[in-house]
C-alpha cells in the first residue's frame, strides 16, 4: 500500500471508529402532534405559567407557531425583565405576591433570547447577566471549598446557568466551572453515582459549549475529560429497551450524545436503539408534559442546546396548526378506586379514594382532600404542579415528597400527569435527596 493508500485507510478506519449519534428522521406527523400539545400552553401568558423552555424547544425544533411564538417571547421578556429587574414603582418589598424566577429559570430565559438570535446586551441585559453570575457565585459558596456542601438549587441548574452564559459568550470564573467539573469527576459510578442522567447531560452540554467557545482555555483538558466521563455515564445508563436512565431523561441524554463523536463507540446503533425506544414511548402517549416535549423536540430535530452558540434563525420550519378537537366520550366514565397512603406522618394516612377512570393523581389528591382527613399543597413549576406539603408537613431543606407505587417504585411522572389504575396503591413519602 502506498503512502496515500495508507493515509486513506487510516482516515477510513478513524471514521468508522468515531461515529456520530445520528438518528433517522422521525415521522413528521409524530413531531407535529408533539408540537400541537405545546400550543395550549403558549396561550398562558402570566409569569407563573410562562415557560422559557417551551420557547427554546420550539425554536430548536422543525416547527414554528408564527405570531403565537413571537407573542410568547414578548411576554417572556415583559414578565421576566420586570420581575428580575423590578421597577421602582412596584413598591419594592411589599410586592412579594409573585416569586422571582430562580437561577435556572433566568438561565432558560437567556437561552430563549439566544434561540431568537438575540444576544443579551444593553443596560438591562448586563444586569441579567450579572444576576446570573451572582447566583452562581452564591451556589459556589454553598458548595464550599471542600466541596462538602450542596448548591441551594441543584447541579442541574448550576450546569444550566453556565450553559446559558456560555451561549451568550459570557465568561464565568474558573472556580465556578471548577465546582461542576469536580462534581462530575467525583461522581463515582461504583458507588451509584449521585448525579442523575439529566444532571450529567446538562453538565455535559455546558462543558461542550465551553469547549467549543474556548471560554476557559486553562481548564480545557479537564473539560474534555469531563465530557468523556459524562458520555460514558450516559452510555452505561442505557436500558435494555434503549432509554438512557428513564424515558424522560432520554431527550437530554440524546441532545448530549448528538454534540459529540466517541472514538471506538458504536454511537450510531446506540442512538438508533434509543430512537426505537422513544418511538414506542411516543405511541404509548408517554410525552404529555410540555417541559418534557420541549426537551425532546430539539433532539428529534438533531439539535441540542449547544447549537444556541450560533442558532440558525432562518431555518425553514413547518407551521403548526392547532389539532382538531376529537369529540370526547359523553358516557360517564366508570369509577375506579385508588389507595392513597402516607406513612411519613403520625398517625399514618391510608384511604381508598373513588375517582372517575382516567383521573390524574392530582385529581385523587383533590378528592381525598374533599373527603376530609387529608390535605396537600403544591407549587407551580416548569414541569407542572410540584407537591410541597402533605398533611400540613412542608418539605425541609433537601427534602421532597416522593411519589411511589407501592411497594417501592418511584413514579416517573408528577401528580398532574400520572394516571393511576383501578386498585393501585400510591404512597407519598417524605425523603431526603
Ligand atoms: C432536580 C430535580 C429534582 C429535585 C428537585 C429539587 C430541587 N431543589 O431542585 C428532586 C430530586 C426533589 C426531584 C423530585 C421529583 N422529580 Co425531578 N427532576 C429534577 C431535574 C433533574 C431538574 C429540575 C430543574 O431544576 N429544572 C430547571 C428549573 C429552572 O425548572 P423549575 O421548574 O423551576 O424546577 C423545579 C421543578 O422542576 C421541580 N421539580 C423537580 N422534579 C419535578 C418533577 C415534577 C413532575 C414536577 C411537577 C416538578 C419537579 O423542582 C425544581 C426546583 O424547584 C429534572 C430533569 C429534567 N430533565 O428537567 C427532573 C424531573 C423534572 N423530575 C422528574 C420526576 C419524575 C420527579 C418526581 C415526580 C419523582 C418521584 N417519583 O417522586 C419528584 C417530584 C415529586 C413531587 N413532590 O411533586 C422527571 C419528570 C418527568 C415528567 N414526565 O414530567 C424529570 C424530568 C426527571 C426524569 N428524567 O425523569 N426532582
Amino acid at each position: 500500500m502506498g503512502c496515500l493508500g495508507a493515509l486513506l485507510f487510516l482516515l477510513g478506519s478513524l471514521g468508522a471508529l468515531a461515529q456520530r449519534c445520528e438518528m433517522p428522521e422521525v415521522d413528521s406527523k409524530i413531531v407535529e402532534m408533539l408540537g400541537q400539545r405545546l400550543l395550549p400552553w403558549m396561550d398562558q401568558l402570566s409569569l407563573e405559567q410562562l415557560n422559557p423552555s417551551i420557547y427554546v424547544g420550539l425554536r430548536l425544533s422543525s416547527l414554528q407557531a408564527e405570531t403565537k411564538e413571537a407573542l410568547y417571547l414578548h411576554s417572556l421578556k415583559l414578565h421576566y425583565q420586570q420581575s428580575l429587574l423590578g421597577s421602582a414603582s412596584s413598591g419594592g418589598d411589599n410586592d412579594d405576591s409573585q416569586a422571582k424566577p430562580s437561577m435556572g429559570q433566568l438561565a432558560l430565559y437567556l437561552l430563549a433570547l439566544k434561540a431568537n438570535c438575540e444576544f443579551v446586551g444593553g443596560h438591562k441585559g448586563d444586569r441579567l447577566v450579572s444576576q446570573l453570575k451572582r447566583f452562581l457565585e452564591d451556589e459556589k459558596r454553598a458548595i464550599g471549598h471542600d466541596h462538602k456542601g450542596h448548591p441551594h438549587t441543584s447541579y442541574y441548574q448550576y450546569g444550566l446557568a453556565i450553559l446559558a452564559l456560555c451561549v451568550h459568550q459570557k465568561r464565568v470564573h474558573e472556580s465556578v466551572v471548577g465546582k461542576l467539573l469536580h462534581a462530575v469527576e467525583h461522581d463515582r459510578p461504583v458507588h451509584q453515582g449521585h448525579l442523575s442522567v439529566d444532571t450529567a447531560a446538562m453538565a455535559g452540554l455546558a462543558f461542550t459549549c465551553l469547549k467549543r467557545s474556548n471560554l476557559n482555555p486553562d481548564q480545557r483538558e479537564r473539560i474534555i475529560l469531563a465530557i468523556g466521563t459524562v458520555q460514558e455515564k450516559i452510555l452505561r445508563s442505557q436500558t435494555p429497551e434503549g432509554h438512557f436512565g428513564s424515558v424522560y431523561s432520554t431527550p437530554l441524554a440524546l441532545q448530549l450524545l448528538m454534540t459529540s463523536s466517541m472514538p471506538g463507540v458504536e454511537l450510531r446503533s446506540v442512538c438508533y436503539k434509543a430512537r426505537t425506544a422513544l418511538l414506542t414511548s411516543l405511541q404509548n402517549e408517554a410525552f404529555q408534559n410540555a417541559l418534557m416535549i420541549s426537551q425532546l423536540l430539539p433532539a428529534l430535530n438533531h439539535k441540542s442546546y449547544v447549537d444556541l452558540i450560533s442558532p440558525d434563525c432562518l431555518a425553514p420550519r413547518a407551521i403548526l396548526e392547532p389539532a382538531f378537537e376529537t369529540p370526547s366520550d359523553t358516557q360517564a366514565p366508570e369509577v375506579i378506586r385508588v389507595m392513597l397512603m402516607v406513612s411519613s406522618v403520625l398517625p399514618p394516612y391510608h384511604n381508598s379514594i373513588p375517582v372517575p377512570a382516567g383521573s390524574s393523581l392530582e385529581d385523587v389528591l383533590k378528592k381525598a382532600q374533599e373527603l376530609g382527613g387529608f390535605t396537600y399543597g403544591t407549587q407551580a413549576s416548569l414541569s407542572g404542579p410540584y407537591l410541597t406539603s402533605v398533611m400540613g408537613k412542608e418539605v425541609g431543606e433537601r427534602e421532597f415528597w416522593q411519589l411511589l407505587q407501592v411497594p417501592d417504585t418511584p413514579l416517573l411522572q408528577g401528580i398532574a400527569d400520572y394516571r393511576p389504575k383501578d386498585g393501585e396503591t400510591i404512597e407519598l413519602r417524605l425523603v431526603s435527596w
